[in-house]
Parts: structure tokens; sequence; C-alpha cells
């Protein structure tokens, strides 16, 4: 029989019969209802976000992850070991993977952030630097928060604060370009990393703004320091020629010059620059959540 003969499949199914009647009406309700169920299993399968806090020792690290959990400081002491906590997003922050959801939607409160501050002694800086890349299957962290001093750095020459807080950025970022360029390109990750310009409230921190180009100078020199090093060390050696391996393993991939955290966007790090404080008067920890909002 032909589709278009009187009874043909095509006649029937457009005729109006209570059966085509009846199947159009269970179609029509049940694939907004299929459709809402398949996006939104396929979303609860994300993982929670997990921030690390790293930064030298004193620049305020435990004392910001105890105000983004609670809402204020406690009493710190050195750390030691390693401690995460949990923090929901405040009502005042939308994550940005759900900006299109209504402001109402009750699931966007439940997810905690996990922020893991870690000890920032120079001796201790190994377990932070083993968490920025840790070995499978733990995943590697949403982002990096690396909380400065902006009262200990001046441009003044030989500041220790500046020095210290360069040396380690240069380290964080350093193995964060060596884990980009050993994973494959297919699972190579961005991973952005902020730095937190911290104890604005006191009267001789910097703004961010400088902050942000006194670190990039001091990275520089570290950069240049380190490359010197070991263009001393290839010559005197096996006669591998020192200045190669500079090149090829320097922070942003070359050794000497100025230094940009712009360039380090070619290896998948985007760096910020927040201010804030948890103590007195300032723009407190707003910033903060603004830019983990944007990460998530
Ligand atoms: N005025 C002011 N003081 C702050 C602020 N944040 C932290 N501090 C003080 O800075 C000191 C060091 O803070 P911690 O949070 O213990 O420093 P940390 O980075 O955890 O140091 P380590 O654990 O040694 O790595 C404490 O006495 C804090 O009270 C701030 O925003 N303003
Ligand atoms: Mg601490």
């Amino acid at each position: 029989m032909a589709w278009h003969s009187p009874d043909g499949w095509l006649t029937q199914g457009l005729a109006p019969h209570v059966s085509t009647i009846t199947i159009t009406f269970i179609i029509t309700l049940a694939l907004p209802i299929f459709v809402h169920w398949y996006l939104y299993r396929s979303r609860a399968a994300t993982v929670t976000p997990k921030f690390l806090v790293l930064g030298p020792s004193g620049a305020g690290k435990t004392a910001l992850i105890t105000t983004l959990e609670r809402g204020a400081p406690t009493a710190t002491h050195t750390s030691l070991t390693p401690l995460t906590i949990a923090a929901p997003l405040p009502a005042t922050h939308t994550p940005s993977s759900a900006r299109y959801r209504s402001t109402n939607d009750a699931a966007l409160r439940l997810v905690p952030i996990l922020f893991t501050d870690t000890p920032g002694h120079g001796k201790l800086r190994h377990l932070a630097l083993g968490l920025i890349t840790p070995a499978p299957p733990t995943p590697p962290p949403t982002g990096l928060i690396f909380v400065v001093d902006a009262a200990a750095l001046s441009s003044e020459a030989d500041n220790a604060g500046l020095r210290d807080a360069a040396e380690y950025l240069h380290d964080v970022l350093l193995a964060l370009q060596r884990a980009y360029e050993r994973a494959k390109s297919s699972v190579a990750r961005e991973i952005p990393l902020v730095v937190v310009a911290g104890k604005l409230d006191l009267f001789t921190a910097l703004p961010a703004g400088v902050v942000r180009s006194l670190l990039e100078a001091e990275i520089g020199r570290v950069r240049e320091t380190k490359a010197r090093g070991i263009v001393g060390v290839g010559k005197g050696g096996d006669g591998l020629g020192g200045e190669e391996v500079v090149e090829e393993g320097a922070l942003g991939g070359r050794a000497e010059g100025k230094f940009e955290f712009g360039v380090m966007e070619e290896w998948g790090i985007k760096v910020s620059v927040v201010g804030g404080n948890v103590r007195g008067e300032g723009p407190g920890v707003t910033g903060l959540w603004d830019w983990v909002a944007g990460q998530i």
C-alpha cells in the first residue's frame, strides 16, 4: 500500500484519530521533562571546586581562609601542615557557570568550595608545590590563590619581603609551566592564579596595581639569577651548552628581559591581581570572591 493512499500510514498519522492525538500529547509532555532530566544529570557530575592557597609565611593565608569560612579571622599560628576548609559562595556572588540560572535556584548555594591552606615557611613549601600538580587520579586544583602581604613589599633595593614573595611565585609559576609542557596537549588544562595583595587596611600597604608591577619586575630578576646559576654549572660540566638549557627551562621561555604575567597565558596560566584585607577598613574579601565566582 502506497503511503499516499487513504489507508497509508501518513494519512492515518495526520487524521484526527484518538490514538494519534494521544501519542502526540504524550510526546509533547515527555520531551521537555526528558531534556531537563538529561541536562541536570550531566551537570551533577562536575567535581567540587577546589582552590589552593599559597604564599610566603605571615602573608595572611590562614587568616584569609578562616574569613572566607566564618566571615571573620581567628587568631593564627605559623601553619605546619596543609588544612582544607569548605565555604559556600556568598549569596551576593553567582558562579560564572550558573549566570543564566534564576537567582532563586536553591541548587546554586548548595555547592561548597574547598580552600586548602598551605604553610608558607621556606622549608615547608614542598608540601604546597606537591599539591599544585598532584599525581593522578587526584584532580589538580581549580585555581591557585597566592597571598602576599602588601605592607611588607616595597620598591627599595634588597627588600626581603618582595624577594621572598617573588622567588616563591616564580617557583609556583615554573611548576605550572612544566606541568603544562609535560601534559599531552589534549589533557593540558588552563589554570587560573590570583595574587591577593593582602593587609590593605595597613597604612603602608601598596595598592594591587603596584604590587603587580613590583612582583613582575622582581620575578624577572629572580629568573635571571637562576639562569646565571644554570649557565655557570653548564659551562663547567660535560660540555653541554648551558645557554640552551636555560632557554628551554626558564620561566616564560626566556631567561632575560622584562617579565610580565601576560606571557604565562601561552602555558595556560591566567594571572590576575586583586586587593583585599581581613582586618580593619578596606575592600575586604569581595574582590577574591568575585574572582572565585568567575572560575566555577
Ligand atoms: N592588619 C591586618 N593583619 C592581617 C591581615 N591578614 C592577616 N593579618 C595578620 O597577619 C599575621 C599572619 O597571618 P597568618 O594568616 O597566620 O599568616 P600565614 O600566611 O598563614 O602564615 P604561615 O602559616 O606561617 O604560612 C596574623 O597576625 C594576622 O592577624 C589583614 O588583612 N590585615
Ligand atoms: Mg598559616
